[in-house]
């Protein structure tokens, strides 16, 4: 199943983690023949031997890497590289291959033998190799992906086959507003478990009331022949260490209970602005030990001790009501599209805390794993989005894939203490009377697999036309005044917020964030006064929207606000986008437009009001 173990792949002394990222060999299928290479067994040798490839890196999404149109590819493209394993895994280990993400759909062979397949970008997938490698000798591994998306898949697209000059083509559409980069968008790694291993964690955390004293609730599942053989009981020993590695609790259970963990006096994860010490994370270390105290396997993670809770006005961290100042993002940079890119990541972290924002939504997809544990780091709140966006056409299928995605996010991102907040869609049809049942069922499921976090999704269609909101713990809305609608008309933004997120509020009784609203931007375009895609548009259509929150904020049960966009990013091509969505605060090489500095005054003083 896509969603036992998935812990991240991290070495001990137990463990060890190679990695294959690097140049691999790519080819791109004929448009008009996908499944040729399958038919073909392509991967059942190197793929140069079948067709003339390209060096392809890894990770990124291939589509800006050349030279040519491989941008608009649709279908499938094929990968390929070999890697030694060493002799001594052999001895006595599993060994697991592990996908960060790819998207949308991806295939894996190794050396010729089929290992895994999996849908869906942005979420990470794994199986055990043990028996498919050759040990003290090289290796072949071989992934085929599909950037094809239909209206089953999550996010939704539309496939069709139209005349061009050269006969017919393909064409691949969809109504999301971001390009649909595709390829091995994260790492990809090898990794070794002892035969009898700690498969699963998770994690739990409680606070007294006066917030001094810390609980952490674990709980393990341990895979392996060890595990069941009846008289071999195996312990669970859980050491809780503090920053300077001074250990604050620990417990021994058996293997199959979970156990409590104490610390007094505790550390509250706290987010940025909102305490001298924000993230603030212990390392919970988990030991499997056999009866005769032998040490199985080691894995250690962070954990941030915190509560969440929320009501019909508030949304409250360590019992402290919170004020989001964020942003709506995308992964998304010059050249490696979507693909993980450690030196964008940390640049993104430090202009997030220079221009003083405590949150973001992963829209409208998950994120990489490296930047959840960042945003644990550093006290950024996130709202974890799955990637179902603009979902329309409601079908028993697409519920299948949507919880499957929300079941995947869950699982991979449950332990981390900056998710405060499921997404479980953006600005979905739910106009239509199917989203109805559709959206309490995804509410239901989500709250199934986790209740301690509330659940939202960001709604586009009016309030009197929303059928989704019921089911949703908090409301977020995407509006965009002066923009999409009264285009250029700065007098018509603040009165419009302030009625829309009343209207709101008046109809469901529970919290209200704006999640989106902004204005496309030029950097350099200046025009006094204001015009649509100047930095002087921008700066004012900010202002006026800081002037309706204000007012709101005064009722108690507005809890947030995200401008549109981080930074600028790539579309797909129309009329309406110049080089792509340019509603950024920083440009796509992430330098602040004009419009960065008013915000950053604004999120500090808010930061110092709280
Ligand atoms: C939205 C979408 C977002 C778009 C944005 C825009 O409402 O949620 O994906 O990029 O509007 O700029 O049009």
């Amino acid at each position: 199943p896509q969603t036992r173990g998935m812990l991240y792949p991290r070495e001990s002394e137990t463990r060890e983690v190679r990695s294959l990222d690097g140049i691999w060999n790519f080819v791109r299928s004929d448009q008009a023949n996908p499944t040729q290479g399958v038919r073909d067994e392509w991967y059942a040798k190197e793929l140069s031997k079948s067709r003339p490839t390209i060096p392809m890196p890894v990770p990124a999404s291939y589509n800006d890497i050349t030279t040519d149109n491989l941008r608009d590819h649709v279908g499938t493209v094929w990968y390929d590289r070999k890697f030694f394993v060493p002799r001594s895994w052999s001895k006595d280990q599993r060994i697991w291959l592990r996908f960060g993400s790819v998207h949308y759909e991806a295939y894996v062979w190794i050396n010729g033998q089929k290992v895994v397949k999996h849908e869906m970008g942005h979420l990470p997938f794994e199986a055990e190799v043990t028996d498919l490698l050759s040990y003290g000798a090289e290796n072949r591994i071989t992934v085929m992906c599909d950037n094809a998306l239909i209206q089953t898949t999550v996010p939704q697209g539309r496939i069709t086959e139209v005349p061009n000059d050269g006969g017919m083509t393909i064409v691949q559409s969809y109504t999301f507003d971001f390009f649909n980069y595709a390829g091995i968008h994260r790492s990809v790694h090898l990794y070794t478990t002892p035969r009898t291993f700690i498969e699963e964690v998770e994690v739990t955390t409680n606070l007294s009331k006066d917030a001094t004293v810390g609980e952490v609730f674990y709980s393990v599942s341990v895979n392996g022949s060890a595990a069941n053989e009846a008289d071999n009981v195996l312990q669970i020993q859980a050491n809780l260490y503090d920053k300077d590695g001074i250990l604050v609790a620990n417990a021994t259970s058996d293997q199959k209970l979970g156990g409590k963990l104490q610390v007094n006096p505790v550390k509250p994860w706290w987010p940025y602005l909102m305490h001298s010490e924000p993230g603030y994370l212990y390392q919970l270390e988990i030991k499997l030990l056999a009866t005769n105290d032998e040490l199985l396997d080691v894995y250690r993670l962070k954990v941030g001790i915190r509560t969440l809770s929320w009501n019909s006005q508030q949304f409250l961290i360590n019992g402290k009501p919170v004020y989001f100042r964020g942003f709506g993002r995308h992964e998304d940079s010059d050249i490696r599209g979507k693909g993980l890119d450690n030196a964008l990541m940390v640049r993104d972290f430090n202009l997030l805390k220079w221009i003083g924002a405590n949150a973001y939504r992963t829209s409208h997809y998950p994120y990489s794993e490296e930047s959840m544990q960042f945003a644990d780091e550093h006290g950024i709140m996130i709202i974890d989005e799955c990637p179902s966006v603009d979902t329309e056409n409601f079908s028993q299928e697409l519920l299948g894939k949507h919880k499957s995605s929300l079941e995947q996010l869950i699982h991979r991102d449950r332990n981390h203490p900056s998710v405060v907040m499921w997404s479980i869609a953006n600005e979905p049809r739910t106009g239509s009377v199917s989203a109805d049942s559709y959206f309490e069922l995804v509410a239901n499921f989500t709250r199934s697999l986790d209740k301690t976090r509330p659940i939202t999704a960001a709604i586009a269609v009016s309030n009197t036309q929303d059928k989704a909101g019921r089911s949703l713990d908090i409301i977020s809305f995407n509006r965009y005044n002066a923009w999409y609608s009264n285009a250029g008309r700065l007098d018509m933004i603040t009165q419009n917020v302030i009625d829309e997120a009343i209207a709101w509020n008046k109809r469901y009784n529970k919290p209200i964030i704006m999640s989106e609203y902004g204005a496309d931007t030029l950097e350099g375009l200046h025009m006094q006064p204001a015009y649509v895609w100047s930095e002087e548009f921008q700066t004012e259509v900010f202002s006026r929207h800081f002037k309706a929150f204000d007012e709101l904020r005064k009722k108690g049960w507005f809890i947030g606000e995200f401008v549109w966009n981080f930074a600028d990013f790539k579309t797909a091509q129309s009329y309406t986008r110049v080089g792509g969505n340019k509603k950024g605060v920083f440009t796509r090489a992430r330098q602040p437009k004009a419009a960065a500095h008013l915000l950053r005054k604004r999120y500090f003083a808010l930061g110092r009001d709280l």
